[in-house]
């Protein structure tokens, strides 16, 4: 298990130097969360700073229709309050937004929030060896926050990506991104379009087709999705019961759930170079996957020439993030329900324009279109030693970091959900957001008992890493020639996606090791 239990003292510091150190986290969704629970049991100050009203992150601000986890609850929940009351095996949106707020008031994080503010900018103070944190409230007064350490949990999947099609402002009726859904808005009995067949778009489509007048999914490319039986499951009171009282079955169970990630990912996502169909598939077992998807979509769609070439992708499983299917295909076959596959050419009042000519009318649009993933940290500036930006060290889009947590030239700056760590293999996110949180308290250990004032990571171990990195995701189904999708940056290199099993990456992160840093103390006064 990643279970990042307090991590414990060596040498119980003096109650004066704790209450000199003060740890600046930015979010509080599942990780932010997990991040203050920890620094909480270590009796370390620290400040979460959340945008939102609220904790929960994308389960705050996803609200859309039909919104719920694709990986098992049992396994998608903190190691250290494992849950045994989920109803669902696959949780919908609210149940999960209900947990990360439980385990935040256990322990009251809200004394340590300040909610409705958003950080601007974060500059390494060289002299004074902080973080000044720049602050913006909703009603806009700022301020500043001081920090030794900075902590950030803000996710890869947090900025809206709005399409640039020609026309778009011209719509007029209801338009909206599937991460700010407006419930303002009644769909029941309207024309309804929705651009985007990702993870967010498969699962708004079967949740509100049966009440739209009509359903029009512009389709750019189709995506993969999985037939899961306990997808649709509740769980039973004597289930629940077993994994309350039992805790032996308990682990079991999470622990096969990790295990069955695994070795998804081995047989399904390598490469064989001598395989002889790259186009379609990488491997024997990933070939044997796509024959039990297609045959899937072929049973699920009544064998519909039309929908069966539609829905089928050309690209192997897993080149894109293998989906869940909720009832997507058969929710194609509804006569209120179009699949439109030709692109689309501009938009006009009330109507999308495909490049045939035809016109779809419609009173609603639905921008399932996805995130700004690559452009990491954006839009805040993150400033570092030498005035250095983040965005000057990492581009555009080709964030790095060792481990997908420590940067270079950005002493005490700790990146949670960072470059290349995406699990787009199945596994829980929580799972590596607990190892980031173990790796991130085992180095401010070392800074406190350490009297250390800053630690930043070598250029070597940096390097190495990120050699290590790009070398094992360049064997992997997301480097496919020909594939795109958010996992890849604009130069073609996989800036998302961690290349490890889950037990590789919780054994890469269960030291710290203090010869990968520089070590700075504070001169004295
Ligand atoms: O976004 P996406 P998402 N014209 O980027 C299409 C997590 N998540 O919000 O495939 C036309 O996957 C685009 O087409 P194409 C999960 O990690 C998890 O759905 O690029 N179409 C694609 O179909 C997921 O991977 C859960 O050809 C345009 C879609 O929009 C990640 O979030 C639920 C277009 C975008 O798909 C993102 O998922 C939801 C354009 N101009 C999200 N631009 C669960 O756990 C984009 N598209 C269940």
């Amino acid at each position: 298990d990643s279970d990042p239990k307090t991590v414990k003292w060596r040498t119980q510091p003096a109650p004066a130097t704790l209450a000199n150190f003060h740890v600046a986290v930015i979010g509080s969704g599942f990780t932010g969360v997990a991040m203050g629970i920890k620094l909480k049991e270590a009796g370390i100050p620290f400040t979460i700073i959340e945008k939102n009203p609220s904790v929960g992150g994308t389960w705050f601000e996803n609200t859309y229709p039909g919104i719920g986890v694709d990986t098992a609850n049992h396994f998608y929940s903190y190691s250290f309050n494992n849950n045994a009351d989920w109803n669902h095996f696959f949780a919908k949106g609210p149940d999960i937004l209900a947990y990360i707020r439980r385990n935040a008031e256990l322990a009251a994080l809200s004394e340590h929030t300040r909610f409705n503010e958003e950080v601007t900018q974060s500059v390494w103070d060289e002299q004074a060896m902080l973080w000044r944190i720049d602050t913006v409230t909703k009603d806009g007064k700022h301020d500043q926050i001081a920090a030794n350490v900075l902590v950030t949990a803000t996710g890869q999947l947090n900025q809206p990506q709005y399409p640039t099609i020609p026309g778009l402002e011209d719509f007029q009726e209801p338009v909206f991104h599937t991460a700010r859904w407006d419930h303002s808005v009644g769909y029941a009995g309207k024309r309804v379009g929705m651009i985007g067949t990702g993870a967010s778009g498969m699962q708004v489509g079967p949740a509100i087709a049966p009440v739209v007048e009509n359903l029009t999914i512009f389709q750019r490319s189709p995506h993969w999705a999985m037939h899961n039986p306990l997808y649709f499951e509740t769980v039973s009171d004597g289930k629940k019961w077993v994994l309350k009282n039992i805790p032996f079955y308990t682990k079991w169970f999470r622990f096969q759930l990790f295990w069955s990630s695994s070795d998804t990912f081995h047989h399904n996502l390598k490469v064989d170079p001598n395989w002889p169909d790259q186009k379609h598939s990488l491997n024997a077992e990933n070939a044997k996957v796509r024959d039990q998807l297609v045959a899937h979509i072929a049973s699920e769609v009544d064998n519909d020439p039309e929908l069966i070439r539609k829905a089928t992708p050309e690209y192997p499983p897993y080149g894109k993030r293998m989906l869940r299917d909720n009832h997507w295909y058969r929710m194609l076959t509804r006569p209120n329900v179009d699949l439109v596959t030709e692109h689309i050419d501009h938009i006009e009042k009330g109507a999308v324009i495909t490049k045939d000519g035809v016109r779809h009318e419609l009173d609603i649009l639905v921008l399932a279109t996805g995130f700004q993933a690559r452009r990491m940290l954006s839009p805040m500036h993150v400033v570092g030693r030498g005035g250095i930006s983040i965005r000057d060290q990492w581009g555009e889009d080709n964030p790095r970091a060792h481990l997908g947590i420590t940067v270079p030239n950005f002493p005490n700056f700790f990146v949670t959900y960072g470059p290349n760590t995406n699990l787009a293999h199945g596994g829980s996110a929580v799972f590596h957001s607990e190892c980031q949180v173990r790796y991130i308290m085992l180095a401010i250990r070392e800074l406190i008992e350490g009297d250390q004032a800053s630690a930043e990571v070598r250029a070597e171990p940096f390097e190495a890493y990120q050699q290590k990195v790009d070398d094992a995701i360049s064997k992997m189904a997301w480097a496919h020639p020909g594939m795109s999708s958010w996992y890849k940056n604009s130069k073609g290199r996989v800036t998302q996606n961690s290349p490890w099993r889950l037990v590789d990456y919780r054994n890469l992160t269960a030291e710290f090791d203090p010869a990968e840093y520089i070590f700075t103390k504070k001169a004295s006064a």
